[in-house]
């Protein structure tokens, strides 16, 4: 397979000569920065399922003087002057994402994936929240409230209910969990995932929607490693009066390359739909909010309500990443991201992997690498010592917790952007274990296993960097784009 990014290498090759020059006479050792951390990404294998490489188009646009202007507003209607071209971008970057997604409404200002969620829980608490407050003051807006009617809606927000997925079982933080400010806004329940088979049971979850009766059910998750139907989860939230927000940062490209359709995809489903635009979707790294047309005049109040001015550099490299995306090659690699996490799974498995859930169906796969003795964290570590970058995550019902836990995540967004087909996650499964069976916990001062430390046989280390290049010089990362 090879590489999927489109890009021309000598156009590429010559547009970043000049602004590393550019950059260079001005900080020198921020040139340096850029020019490493593109050697670095060359020489890692980058399996963390949030990550991915944008295409030079899209890194480019965001190098320019559309970062110069503020916006505060929405598309003609800004309260600063001279906003035209970003008009233009904003409205190039909704237009794209309506039609890729197939959504009525698109809001592309959001500066990440919290701050996507922040609008939509914002958005949703207007649209949907019958507050006396509202209606003593007259008021059509929560934004027109004076403070003394704030007061009285901050009570009534504060008695507001969500459910999400758990933390342990792949849910987010920002779906309702105490680190977050959602975990603040609402009172919080969750439902996991069968104790058996790891997976979701639709029934549980309506069973806990009954009896909790939530404003929002969310769906959506950053380590479940399937897909998700999301026909049930709306027809459970019309069941118990909810609104249906999914959060699908992490399997967007998926979304936008069908290889979720129907009831697995959420867009005509969900009520919000919200995301980020750098994980599988490749895109610069931002937010994003799609929804059904009630909700799209509180959405679009999304900035000053909790964000700060629209990044106009960004909405550029998000309409030109949703142009990407809205290429034919663009489904051949979400189809392929989605078959090299079989391969992959395949692969560790048979090799004796335990994985939760036992496979996938989507871009990740969860090890639970309590069956190697290991701690999350300690595979994580002996694999970055051995070239393999991953991230350690909890698993269902964790022992270990969330600091050390008893997992890792795996993702095949990066390496299939690079061009790495079956039979080379295949490869990767084999390293992967052969490192994870060659390390041990060493003892810890108190007595028993270290959480944290751990040794790797003599040579498994160096021998797997070398597999790992090899595998990585036959994928190289932007091809023929050279820097000097
Ligand atoms: N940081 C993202 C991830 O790794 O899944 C989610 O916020």
């Amino acid at each position: 397979m090879s590489q999927s990014l489109p890009f021309d290498a000598a156009q590429a090759s010559a547009a970043y000569r000049n602004a590393l020059d550019v950059i260079g006479a001005v900080e020198p050792n921020v040139a340096g920065a850029i020019r490493s951390e593109l050697a670095d990404q060359r020489a890692s294998l980058k399996l963390i399922a949030s990550e991915n490489y944008a295409s030079p188009a899209v890194l480019l646009t965001m190098g320019t003087w559309l970062s110069d202007k503020y916006a505060e507003g929405t598309i003609g209607h800004r309260f600063y002057a001279g906003c035209q071209n970003i008009d233009t971008v904003e409205q190039l970057a909704a237009d794209h994402a309506m039609a890729l997604f197939g959504a009525p409404h698109a809001y592309v200002q959001p500066h990440s994936g919290i701050d996507a969620n922040l609008v939509a829980f914002w958005a949703i608490l207007a649209q949907r929240i019958e507050s006396p407050a509202l209606e003593k003051a007259g008021a059509k807006h929560v934004n027109d409230l004076s403070e003394a009617d704030w007061e009285t809606l901050r009570k009534a927000l504060g008695n507001q209910r969500a459910l999400g997925m758990s933390l342990d079982a792949g849910g987010h933080l920002t779906h309702g969990f105490r680190p977050n400010i959602s975990g603040k806004m609402f009172h919080q329940s969750s439902y996991g995932t069968d104790p058996q088979t790891g997976l979701l049971d639709y029934e549980v979850v309506r069973a806990r929607a009954r009896e909790f009766k939530p404003l929002i059910l969310i769906a959506g998750y950053s380590a479940y490693p399937r897909k998700i139907d999301f026909a049930k989860m709306r027809e459970i939230a019309d069941e118990v009066g909810a609104v249906l927000m999914v959060d699908m940062a992490h399997f967007a490209g998926l979304v936008a390359g069908k290889v979720f359709t129907g009831d697995f995809d959420p867009v005509p489903h969900a009520h919000v739909t919200t995301t980020t635009t750098h994980k599988s979707l490749r895109g610069p790294r931002g937010g994003m909010v799609l929804c059904q047309p009630e909700f799209a005049d509180s959405v679009d109040r999304g900035c000053p309500m909790v964000l700060g001015g629209p990044l106009g550099h960004v909405m550029a490299a998000k309409a030109v990443a949703l142009a990407e995306a809205r290429l034919p090659s663009f489904q051949t690699y979400a189809q392929n991201v989605a078959s090299n996490a079989v391969a992959l799974a395949e692969g560790l498995t048979k090799r004796g992997a335990h994985l939760v859930t036992g496979g996938t169906d989507n871009h990740l796969v969860l090890i639970d690498v309590s069956a190697f003795g290991l701690t999350g964290r300690q595979a994580e570590s002996a694999l970055l010592d051995s070239g393999i970058v991953t991230n350690r995550n909890a698993i269902p019902r964790d022992p270990n917790g969330a600091w050390y836990t008893s997992g890792v995540r795996i993702g095949t967004p990066a390496l299939t952007s690079r061009g790495f087909d079956a039979a080379e996650f295949d490869r990767v499964a084999e390293l992967i274990v052969d490192v994870l069976t060659a390390t041990s916990p060493t003892a810890a001062p108190s007595g028993g296993a270290s959480k944290a430390k751990y040794v790797i046989a003599d040579g498994v280390a160096d021998k797997t960097h070398a597999a790992a290049s090899e595998l990585l010089d036959a994928n190289p990362l932007y091809p023929g784009l050279e820097l000097a």
